[in-house]
């Protein structure tokens, strides 16, 4: 099932800082206020209870609005996935369930939507997505701070949409698109609640971290604390991400749209992402920021 890829060779790479902040990233813990109303985009809710998700089995197609709601006691990481062309929705739960070593076979057979890493018990959180038509995944796990586990208790439900109903565009604020290896965005952004559209327009999973730096500090120390561990610096980074704002990892030819608030000031923003296509062909990868996609960014008041 995992091709040509060998995971000895990829597990102690140096991208797994990478790796693991992607799967690690999150977004608000405490949701801004909830967007106008716009009707005319469906919604439909999935909420996860201590020992199941519910979804509806049929949901519209096309752009929605998710709600993600958590009825459980616990804190939980919820996520979305397409299942892609010649998979199926057991294939991707198996290997969604598999930890570390299952996570470059799932990349060939699941395409990420946003995901929601942690969603407090009694708390919701929503965003727009473009499911277009498709077969979908949902997969809730108990918050981890560090790596899931393989064996971890992971709770599914899979649900498709047959049919085009969403056709409205969410009016968003700032667009960003995502290449192999650029952001194509603003230089300077509005303060205050925004509604932010990310397509994935590249080859390659792409995400979007907002990184508030030190003074004095530059993308050159983001990114030695991002690689080989071994040669990090000592000390605290110079830096922090920042936990409400960003888009955490989404397969290529997705759309999504959340909202999110920024303070005035600089900050970077960067995509950690491993080069898996350097990964597929056997080679130690890069990240894609050390590629270039990283990029300086001004919010005004
Ligand atoms: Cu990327």
């Amino acid at each position: 099932m995992s091709g040509s890829i060998n995971l000895s060779q990829v597990r102690t790479a140096r991208w797994l800082p990478g790796l693991l902040l992607m799967l690690l990233f999150s977004l608000s813990a405490c949701q801004p206020v909830q967007a106008p109303a716009a009707s005319a985009i469906p919604a439909f809710t999935i909420a996860v209870s201590d020992d199941a998700v519910s979804a509806p089995e049929v949901v519209p197609g096309g752009i929605v609005r998710v709600t993600i709601q958590n009825n459980s006691s616990i804190p939980m990481d919820i996520g979305l996935a397409r299942v892609l062309e010649g998979s199926t929705s057991e294939e991707v739960i198996a290997l969604a369930q598999g930890g570390e070593e299952a996570f470059i076979p799932l990349l060939t057979k699941a395409s990420f939507l946003p995901s929601v890493n942690p969603v407090d018990p009694g708390a919701e959180r929503w965003f727009y997505v473009d499911l277009r038509t498709g077969v979908f995944v949902v997969d809730a796990a108990e918050h981890v701070e560090g790596m899931p586990g393989a064996g971890a208790l992971h709770l599914n439900a899979v649900f498709s949409a047959d049919e085009i109903v969403g056709v409205t565009e969410p009016v968003a604020d700032v667009a960003v698109d995502m290449v192999n290896f650029a952001y194509a965005m603003p230089d300077e952004i509005q303060a205050g609640p925004q509604l932010w559209q990310f397509t994935n327009s590249g080859e390659q999973w792409h995400m979007m971290f907002v990184v508030d730096l030190a003074e004095g500090a530059g993308v050159e120390d983001v990114m030695a604390f991002m690689g080989d561990p071994a040669m990090a610096p000592a000390g605290p980074p110079p830096f922090e991400i920042l936990p409400d704002a960003g888009i955490p990892s989404i397969g290529a030819g997705e759309r999504a749209w959340l909202e999110f608030s920024l303070a005035p000031g600089e900050y970077l923003v960067g995509c950690p992402v491993p080069d898996v296509a350097a990964i597929f062909a056997g080679e130690m990868p890069m990240s894609h920021m050390e590629h270039g996609m990283v990029k300086m960014i001004t919010v005004v008041e």
